[in-house]
């Protein structure tokens, strides 16, 4: 009986078996008195071979067992037992969520910007540092593409630069006088066909050449050769006008285009009066521009100039091209290369360079004088740059004078540049421009 007791008990709290011990040493006396009136019968049931486990069964009286007072705290302990694994639990879930909190901390850190009052961790500062070295080698490697760029663009523009307005200028220059040449080769040929097919014949034809003289040079070559007016006809579907010839200067033929001797004719004119032409053919005169380009179009020309001044000086400039464009053009004079003895005033240097110049009056300003006109500044028409090395239409000073450099002037006469002492300027008594075809001369 104290068997089954204990066997039960154990087999029931084993766990808090030690929990009552000093109460169960107790209650054992009072189990050995009850065991004596209340007897177990432990007895083998059905065949049972020998060395063989055999089935028993145990027949209990009814029975109530009073169990020591210990028991009624089992329950109170299952419950504080329950109830510490419940505190246990929510420690544990409390500790979790504790360390997820501040693992959350850690990782908004890493993004937020310091707090005046808080410590970031210098880990944080490291990764900020790097994010900035980051952004600023970024923005220099952008920089350097930029500058890169600026120096492409750069060099581009200096080659642009090299296509400037000079080179087009040129450019256009070459291709006006091919286009001139063919038109002049072109405008030959047309007048000689023309006359044949007027229906005259032959002799007819050739009387009719030899009566049209196109310039002093054919008369010259007719044997007339005295100086004096003369009608030329240098273009046969234009009209015929007279010319003063010279047929005495360095071998004679040379039709005179510009004359100054005394200062009779006003050269201080407008564009209408330099197109037609004024003064008088015997003394002083301007040829006129239509027939200066009449004149020199259909053939190639040579120009002399021809200068005196009071002091008895003569000196002159011969350029190996002589042509004058039309009014279309702005009368744009062609100068070839110099040789002579005055200078050459024309094509004095870079800056000064009456060559390729449109031609200018006080009226009408082609110069390249961007602040004002040169004709109305030196009163004349001319082939003016911006403004002069040379002027032979200037005002006719019968001494030398004072003021503005407006009177006849070659930049390359002697001492003409820097003037006379007490501030006197340079004049001239005698100025002519003449024109002969090339191929005849000298
Ligand atoms: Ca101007």
């Amino acid at each position: 009986m104290k068997f089954v007791y204990f066997y039960l008990l154990s087999s029931i709290v084993p766990a808090f078996h030690n929990a009552g011990a000093v109460e169960d040493k107790a209650e054992e006396t009072k189990d050995e008195n009850f065991a004596t009136t209340c007897p177990v019968r432990l007895e083998a049931t059905g065949q049972c071979k020998e060395g063989e486990e055999c089935s028993y069964q145990m027949n209990l009286p009814s029975l109530t067992i009073q169990l020591p007072r210990s028991f009624s705290m089992i329950e109170q302990v299952f419950k504080e037992v329950q109830n510490l694994k419940e505190t246990v639990n929510n420690l544990k879930k409390s500790c979790q969520e504790c360390k997820l909190q501040a693992d959350d901390n850690q990782e908004m850190g890493r993004h937020e910007p310091l707090q005046p009052n808080t410590k970031a961790p210098e880990k944080e500062n490291d990764n900020r540092i790097k994010e900035l070295e980051s952004e600023v080698n970024k923005l220099f490697s952008n920089l350097k593409d930029a500058k890169d760029e600026i120096n492409s663009l750069h060099g581009r523009l200096e080659n642009l630069n090299l296509v400037n307005m000079n080179n087009i200028e040129n450019y256009v220059d070459s291709k006006v006088a091919n286009l001139t040449s063919v038109v002049n080769s072109l405008d030959g040929q047309c007048s000689s066909r023309c006359s044949n097919q007027s229906g005259q014949n032959e002799a007819s034809a050739n009387i009719q050449q030899h009566l049209i003289y196109k310039d002093c040079w054919d008369y010259y070559g007719k044997g007339r050769k005295s100086n004096g007016i003369y009608q030329v006809t240098p273009d046969p579907r234009n009209k015929s006008f007279e010319v003063y010839c010279d047929m005495q200067t360095m071998g004679g033929g040379w039709t005179v285009i510009q004359k100054r001797l005394d200062g009779s004719i006003n050269f201080n004119r407008t564009w209408k009066d330099y197109k037609k032409g004024f003064g008088n053919l015997s003394r002083e005169f301007w040829l006129g521009n239509d027939n200066i380009h009449l004149l020199t179009k259909s053939k190639e020309m040579v120009l002399r100039i021809d200068l005196e001044d009071f002091n008895g000086v003569k000196l002159y400039a011969l350029y190996d091209q002589f042509y004058v464009a039309n009014e279309y053009l702005k009368y744009r004079l062609h100068i070839g290369n110099y040789s002579g003895t005055a200078g050459n005033a024309l094509h004095f240097n870079k800056h000064y360079n009456h060559d390729l110049k449109f031609f200018t009056t006080p009226d009408k300003d082609h110069d390249r004088y961007p602040s004002g006109n040169c004709g109305l500044y030196y009163s004349s028409g001319w082939w003016f740059d911006a403004c002069l090395s040379a002027n032979l239409n200037g005002k006719y000073y019968h001494q030398k004078y004072k003021g503005v450099f407006n009177g006849i002037y070659w930049g390359t006469w002697p001492g003409m540049t820097n003037g006379e002492p007490n501030g006197f300027k340079h004049s001239f008594k005698r100025a002519k421009m003449m024109i002969r075809p090339k191929l005849l001369a000298p």
